[in-house]
């Protein structure tokens, strides 16, 4: 196991729902430590430069208008692997399809208000990282 960093972001149906203390506990439960955190709320422009890597899906439009629909909590997070830790906590995609007990069971609206956004693996977690933080924001 190593130490990793990865991004975390609190979705708008989960600030509108004001639950980001709740979903943050599920972190610290697991050991992840938010080493950096702040409210923003984005274009849709920057959703749509987020998500390019989704862009020729059918949900890409609908996606980034809700990611630009509200405000957005987005965070780092530190632990032992903890891009594979976080995915697991988050749960499937689709909240309807979650494990019991994952953040998106719990707290997910639908496939696409499913509350919490991962990294999926180390590369793209420091591409993401780099898109919200800058280095002297990540106090570990
Ligand atoms: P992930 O967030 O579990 O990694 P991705 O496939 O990367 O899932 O999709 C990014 C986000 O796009 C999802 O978290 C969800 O908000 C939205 N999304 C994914 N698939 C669909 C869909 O079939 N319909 C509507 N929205 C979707
Ligand atoms: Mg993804």
């Amino acid at each position: 196991m190593s130490e990793q960093k990865t991004l975390s972001i609190i979705k708008p149906d989960a600030t509108a729902r004001n639950i980001t203390g709740s979903i943050n506990a599920r972190f610290e439960q697991a050991g992840l430590r938010i080493i950096a955190q702040k409210r923003i709320s984005i274009s849709k422009e920057q959703a749509e430069k987020f998500y390019e890597i989704h862009q020729d899906k059918a949900f890409y439009d609908s996606l980034c208008e809700y990611m630009s629909s509200g405000p957005i909590v987005v965070q780092v997070l530190l632990g032992n692997d903890a891009v594979a830790k976080n995915r697991e906590i988050m749960g499937a995609t689709n909240p309807a399809n979650a494990a019991i007990g994952t953040i998106r069971r719990d707290f997910g609206e639908s496939i696409e208000h499913n509350a919490v956004h991962g990294s999926d693996s180390e590369e793209n977690a420091a591409t993401e990282i780099a898109f919200f933080f800058s280095g002297i924001e990540l106090v570990g």
